[in-house]
């Protein structure tokens, strides 16, 4: 059966898309029909009969079409010249450099001397996903970087010491819940994160119609908190200090009750001592929330019949993200809101999920630290180094040194603190090459771009997202228009991945991919299936790439048919007969059969976080900073770094403003539409601004990922409006030491007037 073929076009059709831009993964109708150039998209609008996102969409989902008919983005892959121009090159070219170059660097200088990082994007990208471990273990370099350390790390982290893996992350069944207290989160903008929920805002006012509640903790009072029943501004950075003093009530009022998951428990009454340090009062003016806030919100959690308490980055990117990740889902457990209706819950993904792999209910656990960067000694977690390592591991000399670069769907420039050391860091990299469909803040520096095919050209099964819903399905997409089939047209990520996988391994540029990925099935088949693996490999649909790992995973997935044994079950086939997808009903309990920590239970007490808490106490002690804290925001018609290109998304008032609350503005004699800048000892930055009720006093927030203004990116209609780049007020350095996240919010910052004749740019 053939995958990646777009199917023919005469006159209108409708196709079904899951749309790859966040974690909300709406299924899209999109309609095209073909004019004398060929297939051209017509509309795009919400799948009605998407069992799992029912016709939502956001301004983004309609954008796809903008991205894929931008002039700006790559078809063919890139060289940049000695002046810093690009030329287009053909693949065979591009592979024969890269051929010439890597290996030599790996033999001069070792495999750590080749770095690679991944971004975003790639989790929306199934031919990224599968392929890039592939390559990963080609290099076998310790130098792996990736935007987890922007993001999700900590709650990556806290899971995998509580439950056993990394992706056994618990999301809130908002369905069925009474009250949902969120930390740090937007899910009326971001459409949810680590929660795979399209049309957050629907389900809430539901929610909240049937007698529900809603409480958001965040300094601003967000969208999500306009539309819910309470808001408590909390101090940035404050978490910890809450969620400590919700603990310590919890005790003190005897509100713990486990209930059925009291046998699966390890380290309950370490709890109780820990907590017993933790008085609300003594935590109130850290929190910025008042005692009695602290006290009432622990027992709402605990009164409500069901509940849940979620947090997201805001209380990831901080000092303390893993402990408030695993202050958040300690909280959700001791008051009995976990793994039962209305509260946190574990989805049960029909592929790929490690959770539903074996006999369940114990396991090996996580590990970190088996190796540390070089020159920070910071720890690996998930097999990474911090992002934020990057710059000094190719600036400092030395043995392990980084001399090239393979970067992967990010923008680190933009996207992770002082890009600007990042930037002449990566200038100076002996080889550098990007996967990405633009000449951007980052990729400027690569040798070789070797672009993506667009969305539209390509087909998707969502690996990760399926394992954060809110509801189970199994979802397929086919490409939607053709991809162009001359040899330099577009080819599918995985193909470029895995031969640059080949080139590592010493094949050459121009080996069979077709054999050696015949190879890795083969191998992971006599693996896992022993006497059966020829068999199975002859009964695995779709050809080669990805489309034969999803038939594999899903047909010995927990729905699976497995190949025969299951006849009614799931397979590749059938997922992809039902254009909609197929709904695999709500979330249901899953202790203990979920669990793979060592001791066959939830680890309630992991000790690397209880070996954080006397550093929780100094904080306590120490003064709270009298300056200004910087936080971020999202926007709905934005997406980090690489979507102010799209006219569609682009046009309209500037955005990258900066919220401040009008009594600040006054003390600083700022008014609305003047410039301010914003300095600390990291950097400076010019911005225009927004005077905001909604902002905490004493706190001001710019959003991440503008900054389009640099020489040498290809992006004409974002440098129209290029924003300021906040994160260069940010310090590498300042990261949550246990999973190596950076500090993204809360950073102190001195506000001030501009005089006119200055520019708002940096
Ligand atoms: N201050 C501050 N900084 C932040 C954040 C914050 O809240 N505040 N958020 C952080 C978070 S949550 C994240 S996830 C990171 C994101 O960090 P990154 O992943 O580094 O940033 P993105 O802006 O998502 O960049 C994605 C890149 O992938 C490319 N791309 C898009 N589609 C494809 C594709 O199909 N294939 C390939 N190969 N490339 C593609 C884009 O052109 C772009 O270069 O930023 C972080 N930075
Ligand atoms: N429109 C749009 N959608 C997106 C993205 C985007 O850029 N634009 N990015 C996508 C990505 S990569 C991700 S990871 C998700 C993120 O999805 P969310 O986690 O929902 O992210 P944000 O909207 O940044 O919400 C974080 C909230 O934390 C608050 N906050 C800041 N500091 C603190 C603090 O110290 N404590 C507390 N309690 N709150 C704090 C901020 O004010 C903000 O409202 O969104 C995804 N969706
Ligand atoms: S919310 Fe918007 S960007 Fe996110 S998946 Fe849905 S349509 Fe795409
Ligand atoms: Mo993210």
């Amino acid at each position: 059966m053939a995958i990646d073929v777009a199917p023919r076009h005469d006159g209108e059709q409708s196709h079904y898309r899951i749309c790859p831009l966040c974690e909300a993964s709406c299924g899209l109708e999109i309609r095209t029909a073909t004019g004398p150039r060929g297939p051209q998209v017509v509309s795009i609008r919400g799948d009605e009969q998407d069992p799992f996102s029912a016709g939502y969409l956001c301004p983004k989902g309609v954008a796809l079409k903008d991205l894929h008919e931008d002039p700006d983005r790559l078809r063919q892959p890139m060289r940049r010249l000695p002046d810093g121009r690009f030329e287009p090159v053909s693949w065979a070219e591009a592979f024969a450099e890269i051929d010439r170059r890597l290996p030599q660097i790996r033999r001069a200088f070792g495999p750590d001397a080749v770095a690679l990082s991944i971004g975003n994007p790639a989790s929306h990208k199934i031919g990224l996903f599968s392929y890039f471990p592939g390559l990963a273990r080609a290099l076998g370099t310790r130098n792996l970087f990736s935007a987890s350390t922007l993001d999700q790390m900590p709650k990556q982290l806290a899971c995998g010491w509580m439950y056993g893996h990394w992706l056994s992350v618990p999301v809130p069944d908002l369905p069925r819940s009474d009250l949902l207290i969120i930390l740090g989160a937007n899910p009326a903008v971001s459409n949810g994160s680590l929660w795979t929920v399209p049309d957050y805002r629907g389900k809430a006012k539901a929610m909240r119609a049937r007698g529900g509640r809603i409480v958001v903790i965040d300094p601003r009072r967000t969208e999500t908190a306009q539309a819910a029943d309470e808001h408590h501004a909390i101090r940035p950075g404050g978490d910890v200090f809450l969620l400590l003093g919700m603990l310590h009530t919890l005790w003190e009022e005897d509100l713990v009750r486990p209930g059925r998951l009291a046998p699966h428990l390890q380290g309950l009454e370490q709890l109780r001592t820990i907590a017993a340090d933790f008085p609300p009062e003594r935590c109130a003016a850290h929190a910025g929330l008042p005692e009695a806030t602290i006290r009432q919100l622990a027992r709402d959690l605990a009164a409500a019949p069901r509940a849940a308490l979620y947090g997201r980055i805001g209380t990831c990117t901080q000092r303390f993200g893993t402990l408030n990740s695993w202050l958040i889902d300690v909280l959700n457990i001791l008051t009995g809101h976990f793994d039962s209706p209305g509260g946190l819950m574990f989805p049960k993904a029909a592929a790929f999920a490690a959770n539903t792999l074996g006999r369940g209910g114990q396991g090996k656990g996580v590990t970190v630290g088996r190796r540390h960067s070089r020159v920070s000694r910071a720890p690996e977690v998930m097999g990474e180094l911090p992002m934020s390592c990057l710059a000094e591991e190719i600036e400092t000399p030395g043995d392990g040194q980084i001399h090239a670069l393979i970067s992967v769907a990010c923008n680190p420039v933009l996207s992770s603190p002082n890009g600007a050391r990042l930037s002449r860091a990566l200038q100076g990299l002996d080889f550098m090459v990007s996967l990405d469909p633009y000449i951007n803040e980052t990729t400027r520096h690569a040798h070789l771009i070797l672009p993506p095919p667009s969305p539209l050209e390509d087909w998707h099964y969502d690996m990760v997202f399926a394992q954060l819903s809110w509801r189970n399905h199994a979802r397929w997409s086919g490409p939607v228009l053709p991809v162009g089939d001359g040899a330099d047209s577009p080819q599918a990520e995985w193909q470029t991945l895995l031969r640059l996988t080949a080139i590592v391994n010493g094949l050459g540029p121009d080996a069979d991919l077709q054999s050696l990925d015949d190879l890795a099935l083969r191998a992971e088949l006599q693996r896992s299936a022993g006497d059966r693996a020829d068999e199975l490999f002859r009964m695995i649909d779709g050809q080669a790439g990805p489309a034969r790992w999803l038939d594999l995973a899903l047909r010995s997935g927990p729905y699976g048919d497995g190949f025969g044994a299951r006849p009614e079950g799931l397979s590749l086939a059938k997922v992809r007969a039902a254009p909609h997808g197929i709904d695999l009903g709500e979330l249901s309990p899953r202790i203990p059969e979920v669990l793979r920590t060592p001791s066959g239970r939830i680890e309630l007490a992991p000790p690397a976080l209880l070996e954080e808490l006397p550093t929780v106490q100094a904080a306590l002690q120490r003064p709270l900073d009298s300056e200004w804290l910087l936080i971020g925001r999202r926007e709905t018609r934005s997406n980090n770094s690489w979507m102010h290109n799209l006219p569609v998304l682009a046009k309209g008032k500037e955005r990258c403003t900066l919220l401040i609350h009008p009594d600040d503005a006054a003390r600083a004699s700022l008014a609305a539409g003047q410039t301010a800048r914003l300095s600390n000892a990291r950097g400076s930055v010019l911005a225009v601004v927004e005077l905001s009720e909604a902002m905490r006093p004493g706190v001001v927030s710019l959003p991440h990922g503008w900054g389009h203004d640099l020489a040498g990116a290809r992006l004409q209609v974002a440098a129209q409006q290029p924003g300021v780049n906040m994160n260069l007020l940010l310090d590498e350095d300042d990261r949550d030491p246990v999973s190596g996240t950076s500090v993204l919010s809360g950073v102190p910052v001195r506000v001030s007037a501009v005089e006119s004749a200055q520019t708002a740019s940096h």
